[in-house]
């Protein structure tokens, strides 16, 4: 079976594009190894497996690498192809799963790493106001592809949900560290209810670390950027 064999995962534990991708090899039973990497200080395993972009993830499959956690994703499905999928059979339903795939790591990514690049207050406030209005739009993606179900992907969670739903680490993270609050019943009733879902299944359960190590990170990292302090 083309599934089977040697799988490695080179990742660092916060990273919402590695966790999306250590969900779907849960969801999908496959067993890896997985070996944490110094993204501030890259060892030779990661310039070598990934030399055009130098970023986690990287899962190595049979000794070949496969980088960019979406492609990563799609590789999985289309190799470990036994249900549950992770892309809908339909080519509109796929397709406008990958659109806002796309959205949400042009938009939303940039828009919440800025809040912790931030170096004023102002333009950590800017970037707060970026991501809110991204997760508004995300609303109305929700209930488009949702359709009344209680994933993005329907009756179970799919390629968008995991693509979304790694963002949740660092949502919590930034409540923590800033207290802002993204989603909210009273303004994205929908995303708050999958949320909740998508944090009860159990590749969420088991993949996801407690967000004190996303904030610990973070604290690290804007340190080391001479970001604007945390107000207290
Ligand atoms: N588009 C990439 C983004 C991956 C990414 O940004 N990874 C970060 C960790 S969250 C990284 O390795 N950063 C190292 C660097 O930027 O040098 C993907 O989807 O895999």
């Amino acid at each position: 079976m083309a599934g089977e064999g040697d799988v490695k995962l080179l990742g660092l534990l916060v990273s919402p594009f590695v966790l999306r991708v250590r969900m779907a090899l849960q969801m999908k039973g496959v067993s890896y190894e997985y070996i944490e990497q110094d993204i501030l200080d890259k060892g030779e395993l990661l310039l070598k497996y990934n030399p055009v972009h130098k970023k986690v993830p990287v899962l190595i499959h049979n000794g070949v690498p496969l980088c960019e956690s979406q492609i990563i994703l799609q590789y999985i499905n289309e190799v470990w192809a036994a249900d549950p999928s992770i892309l809908p059979a339909d080519p509109y339903e796929r397709a406008t799963a990958r659109f806002w795939a796309a959205y949400v790591d042009d938009k939303l990514f940039p828009a919440w790493l800025g809040i912790l690049k931030a170096t004023t207050e102002e333009e950590r406030a800017k970037k707060v106001k970026e991501t809110l209005a991204v997760v508004e739009q995300l609303e109305v993606a929700l209930a488009h592809c949702s359709n009344g179900k209680p994933f993005f992907a329907g009756d179970s969670v799919g390629f968008l949900d995991l693509v979304v739903g790694c963002n949740l680490l660092w949502f919590e993270a930034l409540r923590r560290l800033f207290g802002v609050r993204f989603i909210v019943a009273g303004k994205t009733p929908l995303l708050a209810s999958w949320a909740e879902r998508f944090r009860g299944t159990d590749a969420a359960r088991e993949v996801m670390p407690d967000a004190d190590k996303a904030v610990e990170f973070a604290k690290m990292l804007m340190a080391r950027l001479g970001s604007a302090p945390v107000a207290s």
